[in-house]
């Protein structure tokens, strides 16, 4: 493959864009070599504008659940945009989205539109804050909520890639309300609520944490944080911005059977086009602007453009019979290649997956199940093994510390070309 085009356009682009890109894990820059261009895209295939083409298990970093440009999704987009892409004032396509998101995550009893999924979670934690009058929020190290100040304090995702889990600019006034416990350690928490009693507004997760790449939570852990927020009166805030609608109809939420208080979504509720939302208790959203006295706005929320997208795509989820059961099989079968080939080959790696999220850690561990666990990984390795993918057509996140996602319209085909590229791959890796 030759990507001179992708070099060029890079280069060009950074003589504009702060490092050429509108999202720092997009530059490949943890990884080495350049980022792909990408010219259009169809199903479970991306293309660059070199004219290569690639089966992509990045699928926008989760909204592509269906695939790129589904036919329903972009009539619905064309036939709205007919019309006006934004009035600023509110329109039926908001109520029917808000109504759908309740029908499929019971605990939202009522929901707000915002644009991204860092809007989604900066609100919920205002909310949060004013609805209990605390100040203090407890995350999870390698867990990632978007770039608000208060999240960027050991976040995950491009934060961790790059080494910055405390970025410059967040003040120590925002940074000391920020409390930062252990994922799948229950004791780190219960510290903190001891140390911190009646203070703390929030605990925030990733029910399934997809930025430090995938980890499931154990049994223990995540029912025992539901009782440290009943016992505390703290708000309970699943971050689902990327489980939402991924792992199933009502998301993590729904296959762990833990209720939060809040949830937050984003990417898969826009259908590729800019979109978040927050949502839970109509006690605690009853609080918001211009009911309650917690302001927050947005001059495109709930646009009808973007509701035209995210609404398409949540009927189609909630409406295919056995679509999760099919996209369940499909990444089974993936992960299953990808043992074999570990196997096979006797290669120190291990698959974390969890419906159609996975992510091949490349570490001598047992296991991964914690941010220390993930901080053992060889992203050196890591980074030779997506540049081999890449040359094969394989389109991976570009980081150790992502999920990869398996769309409804990969097919068997994909599967199978994926498993013997990645063989390849580890097998070259083998060899050095
Ligand atoms: P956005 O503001 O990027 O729409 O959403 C932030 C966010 C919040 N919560 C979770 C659990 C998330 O995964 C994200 C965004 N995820 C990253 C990739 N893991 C977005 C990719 C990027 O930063 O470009």
């Amino acid at each position: 493959m030759t990507y001179n085009k992708s070099i060029a356009a890079f280069a060009e682009a950074q003589k504009s864009i702060p490092g050429g890109v509108n999202s720092p894990v997009r530059s490949f820059k943890s990884v080495g070599g350049q980022p792909l261009f990408i010219s259009k895209a169809s199903g479970s295939k991306v293309t660059d504008i070199d004219g290569n083409e690639f089966i992509d298990y990045v699928g926008s970093w989760g909204p592509m659940i269906l695939g790129h440009t589904h036919p329903d999704v972009v009539a619905a987009i064309q036939k709205t945009a007919a019309f006006g892409a934004s009035f600023g004032a509110p329109t039926l396509l908001e109520t029917e989205m808000a109504e759908l998101i309740k029908e499929m995550v019971p605990s939202i009893e009522s929901v707000r539109m915002v644009n991204s999924g860092t809007e989604a979670t900066m609100s919920a934690l205002r909310l949060a804050r004013g609805y209990t009058g605390r100040d203090l929020v407890i995350k999870f190290e390698g867990c990632y909520h978007g770039h608000n100040d208060s999240f960027l304090i050991e976040a995950g995702s491009g934060a961790l890639t790059f080494g910055i889990p405390n970025t410059p600019g967040v003040t120590k006034g925002t940074a000391k309300d920020t409390l930062t416990a252990k994922f799948n350690d229950l004791p780190s928490v219960i510290q903190l609520f001891e140390k911190n009693k009646d203070q703390i507004a929030a605990v925030i997760i990733e029910p399934v944490t997809g930025n430090m790449g995938v980890i499931t939570p154990e049994k223990e852990f995540i029912e025992g944080i539901r009782k440290l927020c009943d016992d505390n009166k703290t708000v309970l805030i699943f971050d689902e911005v990327m489980t939402g609608f991924r792992l199933s109809k009502g998301g993590a939420q729904t296959i762990l059977g833990v209720t939060p208080d809040l949830t937050t979504l984003g990417k898969i509720i826009g259908g590729g086009l800019p979109v978040g939302a927050y949502g839970g208790k109509l006690e605690i959203m009853n609080e918001l602007a211009p009911k309650g006295p917690v302001y927050q706005a947005g001059t495109l929320s709930g646009n009808p453009l973007a509701m035209s997208a995210g609404l398409t795509t949540l009927k189609l989820l909630n409406e295919t019979e056995n679509f999760y059961s099919d996209l369940d099989a499909k990444a089974a079968l993936l992960e299953e290649g990808l043992q074999n080939n570990l196997k096979e080959l006797n290669f120190k790696g291990l698959i974390n997956r969890i419906g159609s999220m996975f992510t091949l850690f490349f570490t001598e561990e047992e296991s991964v199940n914690s941010f220390a666990d993930v901080c053992k990984c060889d992203t050196n390795l890591f980074g030779q093994y997506f540049k081999m993918s890449l040359d094969s057509g394989i389109y991976l996140a570009p980081s150790q510390f992502e999920a990869g996602f398996v769309s409804i319209a990969h097919s068997e085909k994909d599967i199978e070309n994926t498993v013997k590229a990645s063989y390849m791959a580890l097998k070259q890796l083998k060899n050095k």
